[in-house]
């Protein structure tokens, strides 16, 4: 599934990133930003976001590799600075069957207990 982001409402994310609504910032740099979220389903839960919106998985293109490779490392390294030193999980979530409620590709970092598998 694809959305064109100019064709909607900013986003909750885009919010943040616009400085509209706080956020519990841990992590920023020119490409992302990472923040907790505000409905933690761990006991560590951080949200790392593109500055570029981009709304779902199937929307980045071949230009955004290293974008998205980025988050990855962000998501690393926040992990580290939080002590998830015995693993934890990330996730993206995609459209509606996958869950997803915010259309601001966005990667999940869980941590802080042993976590389930599969998921539901
Ligand atoms: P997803 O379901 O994958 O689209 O995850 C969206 C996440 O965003 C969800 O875990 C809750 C979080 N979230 C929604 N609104 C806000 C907000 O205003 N602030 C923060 N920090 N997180 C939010």
């Amino acid at each position: 599934m694809s959305t064109d982001p100019a064709a909607s409402e900013p986003t909750i994310f885009q919010k943040i990133l616009d400085g509209d609504v706080p956020a519990d910032i841990v992590y920023e740099d020119e490409q992302c930003i990472a923040f907790h979220d505000v409905n933690p389903q761990a006991p560590t839960h951080i949200l790392v976001i593109p500055r570029k919106p981009i709304p779902t998985v199937d929307d980045i293109s071949p230009d955004d590799e290293a974008l998205v490779g980025h988050l990855f490392r962000v998501a690393s390294k926040v992990a580290e600075r939080e002590g998830l030193d015995n693993g934890y999980r990330t996730v993206i979530n995609c459209g509606d069957d996958g869950q997803q409620t915010v259309y601001h590709l966005h990667v999940h970092v869980l941590g802080g207990r042993s976590l389930q598998w599969p998921p539901g």
